[in-house]
């Protein structure tokens, strides 16, 4: 069995969360340091155990001795004792429990002490009969914050974050091209057109022969499961995540690759199109029904006139291609009808980063590490931006405006010595009220200001956000509405006046990379750009390589139809420093 280091990761997660409700102090904290260096470990650590044992398993950072013991008996065993032990005095669904906002691992404790709630079904009961408010430690307003987080809590569960279904599907496809039968595939639905959640992967083959397909897709040895295989149909779960696959003729290719990339109000649209034209558009092509009785007798029935790309497709209906991300009838089809699609941005445009983090705050590497890592990716200029301290920062992570002046002189020497430049920065807090918690003699001296809400991220926060972009000093509103994406809404924000705010005072909307986030959401950019704002696409990088997260970002900006133009770290350096006032 190979074990891989997130499932270690996520079994010392859950066995923190277990105590944790139990009242036990230190050990959470310690399980879950470990936790998150076990899952960052560039290698396999239940291989490292069974080659060296606890002891070079406790050569991990912040992996102690009983640690490293417990990742040596799951490895052996397939079970740690002690953890099954936790699970049977607490027998709740903690991870159901804890995805409502608001409920952490000690109010499942003593919810399940006080009146045995186990799981959402329970805890929706116990709600709604009005016995929450009179456990001990709770009230009405706790009873109501949880009723209004549970719609939320019980949509998110079962949807996978668009970063953990793209590589799975980037695997599958490699191992597709590997099947001598397979002669064209794609991934199809949601995640082609990479909504930020996705309810399964979509996999297509173009083939003469489906049945050897099926055999080799089943194959697949990252596929944990065979849900179910047919001749020319198979689903297969691996790490959680379903995967469709649907073989095709190569001549129904195209037709079956735009009718399965969806979404269906985009279908629906094309639909009626055909409609309009006499035509008939299904999975197997578009026809020409002028002629034909009954049309809907036989799928295939009437004259074939595309089927075999998706170009195909789109031409028979008088259209152009119509890229993935904008298939979400938002008026695409009208847009692609007038000539007037846009142009999107595309990832290899992009030229810099504006918003990433150092070991002064909560990142990992220095400010040199994170300036030579931007280098790397063959950017013009990256912005170092630290957290500041302030109102709603968690854990202090923040760094002090005194500090915040010593990093400075230290980050213009690491741009002195970089062939890129890099920007003097900070992430400053947006309070409750729109107000920046940095102070303004020291924000005038800094190159680039993001300013980011980290608390009170719920209800309408749009006159908040509209004051932080007002602020003379802010350059790019960070991760705007604060969601997370399977924990928290964020802020309801009408984006059409923050981005005339936003507009108007030359302050960029971010659209955050960290694929958690993804905020702006696609239809958040599309009013922004509407509206004439600038777009900063960011990953928020903690370390190098996230910088890699920014694929995430641009596509997100595609699902709101921006161009290049419309994104400011797609801009020569020569421009940005214009934006930023320098
Ligand atoms: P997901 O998986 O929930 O993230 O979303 P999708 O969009 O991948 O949806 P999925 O996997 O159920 O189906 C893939 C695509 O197939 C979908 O985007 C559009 C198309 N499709 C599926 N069922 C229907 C349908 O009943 N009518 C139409 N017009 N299209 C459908
Ligand atoms: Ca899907
Ligand atoms: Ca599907
Ligand atoms: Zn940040």
């Amino acid at each position: 069995m190979t074990v891989r280091n997130d499932e270690l990761a996520d079994l010392f997660e859950e066995f923190a969360d277990l105590l944790e409700a139990q009242d036990v102090e230190y050990k959470p904290r310690a399980y879950r340091l470990a936790a998150e260096n076990i899952r960052a470990f560039p290698e396999n650590v239940a291989e490292m155990a069974r080659e060296g044992g606890a002891e070079r398993v406790g050569d991990i950072d912040r992996v102690g001795d009983a640690i490293a013991a417990k990742v040596v008996e799951y490895v052996e065993t397939g079970d740690i004792e002690e953890l099954e032990e936790a699970r049977a005095e607490l027998p709740v669904d903690m991870a159901g429990l804890t995805s409502v906002e608001g409920v952490g691992p000690k109010t499942v404790g003593s919810l399940y002490e006080a009146l045995g709630i186990e799981d959402l079904d329970d805890l929706e009961e116990a709600a709604e009969a009005g016995r929450i408010q009179e456990v001990s430690g709770f009230g009405p307003k706790t009873e109501q914050n949880i009723l209004d987080n549970l719609d939320f809590a019980r949509q998110t569960q079962e949807r996978q974050l668009l970063a953990d279904a793209r590589p799975l599907a980037e695997d599958v496809l490699a191992h597709v091209e590997r099947v001598d039968a397979a002669n064209r595939w794609e991934v199809a639905g949601s995640l082609r057109r990479w909504r930020a959640t996705i309810g399964d992967v979509d996999v297509l083959v173009a083939s003469e022969d489906p049945e050897a397909v099926v055999a080799g897709f089943t194959d697949w040895p990252a596929a944990d499961t065979v849900i179910e295989a047919g001749t020319s149909k198979a689903s297969v779960r691996s790490r959680g995540i379903r995967v469709d696959l649907r073989v095709t003729a190569p001549e129904e290719f195209g037709a079956a690759l735009q009718y399965f990339t969806g979404s269906k109000a985009h279908n629906i649209r094309v639909r009626d199109r055909a409609i309009d034209r006499d035509l008939k558009v299904n999975e197997y092509g578009v026809f020409d029904i002028g002629e034909v009785d009954d049309p809907d007798a036989d799928q295939r029935a009437g004259e074939k006139v595309a089927g075999r790309t998706e170009e195909e497709m789109y031409a028979a209906l008088d259209l152009p291609l119509i890229p993935p991300e904008l298939r979400e009838d938002r008026g695409e089809i009208q847009a692609a009808a007038t000539g007037d699609l846009p142009d999107l941005v595309e990832l290899d445009e992009m030229r810099g980063d504006l918003h990433c983090h150092t070991d002064w705050s909560d990142g990992r590497n220095t400010i040199a590490e994170m300036a030579a890592g931007a280098e790397e990716r063959g950017y013009d200029y990256v912005a170092i931006t630290d957290h500041a301290t302030g109102p709603g920062m968690v854990g202090g992570v923040g760094v002090e405006d005194d500090d915040l002046e010593t990093q400075l002189a230290e980050i213009r020497e690491v741009d002195d010595d970089s062939d890129i430049r890099v920007f003097a920065g900070v992430e400053a807090n947006v309070d409750a009220e729109g107000g920046i918690s940095v102070r303004d003699s020291l924000l005038d001296e800094l190159d680039c200001v993001v300013a980011s809400p980290h608390s009170s991220l719920d209800g309408d926060g749009t006159e908040r956000l509209v004051r932080a972009v007002e602020h003379p000093a802010v350059n790019v509103l960070g991760h705007p509405t604060g969601r997370q994406l399977n924990q928290r809404p964020g802020l309801d924000v009408d984006f059409g006046d923050l981005a005339v705010a936003a507009a108007d005072a030359g302050t960029a909307l971010e659209v955050n990379a960290n694929p958690n986030r993804l905020d702006l959401r696609g239809g958040a950019v599309k009013a922004a750009v509407d509206a004439g704002a600038t777009i900063a696409i960011d990953t928020d990088a903690h370390r190098p390589e996230s910088f890699d997260l920014l694929r995430y970002g641009v596509h997100t900006a595609r699902r709101g139809w921006a161009e290049r133009d419309d994104v400011l770290n797609a801009w020569s350096l020569a421009e940005v420093e214009s934006f930023l006032g320098l």
